[in-house]
């Protein structure tokens, strides 16, 4: 079995709870979790990266111990500590650390006193009341812990759209070298570049379809086949991902792509377009009477309604079969038309690649600018600078800039926005910046109406051009901050301070819907990686999808921009 990175990281974050739940000692747990947050990030499969011969303990948080843990895991698919651990507490306590209101200690002390062992028990011992009982526990925390167990024990496991694509591509490489098979593409969700996806859905081309679902049922990554007849076949994969296969015949690709692809909703819409023109659209073609008139390309469909192709990320019958009608849909945005990253790290805080090396990987991207923003110096962020080292940086900077016509790079920081709304590093700073980026990192919990303040405080000093991961929420493990977005977009457009779109991976944030709504209020957008080594740089086309998914075109985004365009833009 091979093992991806997402579940490399996952064994790690676990361990981690256990162990802190264990009461072992925090530097430990800590070491943990930073190679869990090192993996995760990586671009590349660390599997690949053992059998190319690279050195694992070269990656920051990972010393010569980790990274034989790691080798072995990609080895056995186990992790022994883990398997140990797990043989003295029990495992699902993991589950349970990551509820709101919840930690290790309440984990641990709901272990002993209450002998809660998951979430259902959870769940029970909070309806019951039995929560409010204990020392530090209150009738608001049970509500809100009852809240959440529920809402996890029946809730339908979806898994980050880059997670995903860890598990997706391998697949998809294996069914393209079968014998008789022609395309493979993966539809549903994933096309349509949905944040999470349930399952995935891939569609491939062949004359029969008995060989590849065959094939398919026998790929080694399968843990059970729930079913499989001659076209199509759906397996369970040993990550706990579904994954299904359709196979078509080629004049049924652009047909199958269509319905695959969705959104349900948008199908429907579809459907009934066709049945005004007395048409019938499946996914095998689009048919008159009984007879197939199309549907070997979905421009194909498309055009038997009368409308243009429709780009997968705006499927979701958010208005755009009316605007493929009326001819106004958007020319959505592309990484071609993007210039340059507007919010990195090096070496300095705490990313991995030097200034050179992220210059570099940008000029091979074939930017034309990179913002170096280190993160200024706070309580909880480690390494940050302070006003001394960020001007060394500048220096640095400048020097770079002078000497090279490759590539030019902005002078920036990403700087904390205090709980009162006040910036972590001082004005006289923050006026040698190129392009200040202001971000929430501590504080996540008050009410929407003070978050919002803060953050409209923080936009009202003069430097700050960009707000970095507005809602500050990371993908399947924190919920967004409270805050009142409508009044918070107002509140830059009026400043003339941009939103970000954080490509990370856990990130997307700005989400889609956020997207469009900051198009509609006539904001411009940062396309951004928040890359903190070079090859995350990658994470471009993260935040492109998002973007896309938004509506949003090149005109809508900053960094579509020259540099002399741009920098009129971020003056105040
Ligand atoms: P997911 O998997 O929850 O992330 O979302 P999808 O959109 O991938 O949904 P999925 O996997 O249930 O189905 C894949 C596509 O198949 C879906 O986007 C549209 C199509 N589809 C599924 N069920 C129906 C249906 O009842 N009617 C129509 N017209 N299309 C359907
Ligand atoms: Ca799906
Ligand atoms: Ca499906």
């Amino acid at each position: 079995m091979m093992i991806h990175n997402p579940e490399i990281a996952s064994l790690f974050n676990r361990y981690a709870i256990l162990l802190d739940i264990d009461r072992a000692n925090s530097f430990r747990v800590r070491a943990y979790r930073n190679a869990a947050r090192t993996i995760e990030n990586l671009p590349r499969d660390v599997g690949e990266m053992l059998a190319a011969g690279e050195d694992l303990s070269e990656l920051p948080g990972i010393g010569k111990d980790l990274a034989h843990k790691i080798a072995a895991i990609v080895e056995t698919g186990h992790f022994a500590e883990l398997d140990d651990i797990e043989h003295r507490i029990p495992a699902a306590l993991a589950d349970l650390a990551d509820v709101p209101g919840l930690g290790p200690k309440r984990v641990k002390q709901l272990y002993e006193s209450l002998k809660i062992k998951s979430l259902a028990d959870l769940a029970q011992a909070a309806r019951a009341g039995k929560l409010r009982t204990l020392g530090g526990f209150g009738p608001k925390l049970e509500q809100t812990i009852l809240k959440a167990a529920e809402s996890r024990v029946g809730g339908e496991q979806r898994i980050r759209l880059a997670a995903a694509e860890q598990i997706a591509e391998p697949l998809v490489a294996y069914l393209k070298a079968l014998r008789g098979v022609s395309k493979v593409i993966v539809a549903g969700s994933y096309r349509r570049r949905r944040e999470t996806v349930g399952d995935l859905d891939i569609l491939a081309t062949a004359p029969t379809g008995a060989k590849a679902i065959d094939a398919f049922v026998r790929y080694d990554e399968v843990g059970s086949v729930l079913s499989r007849g001659t076209t199509r076949a759906t397996v369970k994969l040993k990550s706990g991902l579904q994954v299904d296969l359709r196979v078509v015949k080629e004049e049924s690709y652009g047909a199958a792509l269509v319905y695959f692809t969705g959104s349900k909703a948008h199908n429907i819409a579809l459907r009934l377009k066709g049945i005004k023109r007395r048409l019938k659209i499946n996914e095998y073609g689009v048919f008159r009477k009984e007879r197939w008139i199309a549907g070997r390309s979905e421009k194909e469909v498309y055009a038997e309604i009368g409308l243009p192709c429709i780009e997968p990320e705006l499927r979701e019958n958010n208005g755009e079969i009316e605007a493929a009608q009326s001819g106004t849909l958007p020319r959505l945005v592309t990484l071609e038309k993007i210039r340059g990253d507007l919010h990195t790290h090096t070496d300095a805080s705490d990313g991995s690649g030097s200034i050179e090396d992220m210059a570099r990987a940008a000029v091979a991207r074939g930017y034309e600018y990179l913002a170096i923003s280190d993160h200024a110096k706070h309580v909880g962020i480690t390494h940050g600078l302070d006003a001394r080292r960020l001007a060394r940086q500048i220096a640095q900077i400048d020097r770079r800039n002078a000497g090279h016509r490759d590539l030019l790079l902005l002078k920036s920081a990403e700087v904390d926005i205090l709980p009162d709304g006040k910036l972590s590093l001082d004005n006289a700073v923050l006026a040698d910046l190129d392009l200040v980026i202001a971000a929430v990192h501590t504080g996540f919990t008050l009410n929407s109406e003070t978050q919002t303040d803060r953050l409209i405080r923080a936009m009202d000093n003069p430097y700050v051009n960009i707000i970095a991961h507005p809602t500050g929420r990371l993908i399947g493990e924190r919920e967004a901050y409270a805050v009142d977005m409508a009044r918070l977009m107002q509140a830059a457009k009026e400043r003339g301070v941009h939103l970000e779109v954080n490509g990370q991976p856990s990130r997307l944030d700005l989400s889609d819907t956020h997207c469009r709504m900051a198009k509609a209020m006539g904001l411009k957008l940062a396309l951004a990686t928040d890359a903190h080594n070079p090859e995350s740089l990658g994470y471009m086309r993260y935040a492109l999808d998002q973007a896309r998914r938004g509506w949003i075109e090149a005109k809508d985004v900053l960094n579509t921009r020259r540099w002399p365009q741009l920098k009129k833009l971020l003056r105040r």
